[in-house]
């Protein structure tokens, strides 16, 4: 004789649901990502890959995703945190989603949430670089 203790028909445990997974690389040595624009749909949870896939020059590179209208803001909080800090602002108010810095031939794997449907730049906060590296992360309604 079996029971169930919960009820005739409970429910099964939600299934986590897999990520989405992201690629985006430096475009070699050159201050600029590949791809430069990203698409998810919104609310998802998403593992971005990031790789740098400089060899020779020693300078390293993050993936920042930001606001909308934030990445000047983020730029200067960041380039005044310094090194140490991945170049992020200690203030993440307007930062979505950041790797830490890579050395060339550096990968990074982070998870976020996608956020509200919308159009979302992402940096290179090293000083001087999102100027040329950037991009924009597309959400679609999902
Ligand atoms: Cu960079």
């Amino acid at each position: 004789m079996t029971f169930s203790a919960c009820g005739e028909h409970p429910e099964p445990p939600p299934v986590a649901a897999e990520p989405v997974v992201l690629h985006v690389a430096t475009d070699g040595e050159f201050l600029a990502f590949t791809p430069t624009e990203l698409t998810c749909p919104a609310g998802v949870r998403v593992r971005l890959v990031f790789k740098h896939d400089g060899q020779r020059i020693p300078q390293k590179h993050n993936w920042v995703l930001v606001l909308p209208g934030k990445t000047e803001d983020v730029e200067k909080a960041g380039a005044a945190a310094g090194e140490a800090a991945n170049w992020l602002p200690g203030n993440r108010r307007n930062v979505l989603a950041a790797t830490p810095l890579c050395s060339p031939g550096g990968e990074a794997i982070i998870e976020f949430t996608a956020p509200a449907p919308g159009d979302y730049p992402y940096i290179c906060s090293t000083p001087g670089h999102a100027f040329e590296m950037h991009g924009v992360l597309h959400v679609t309604k999902s």
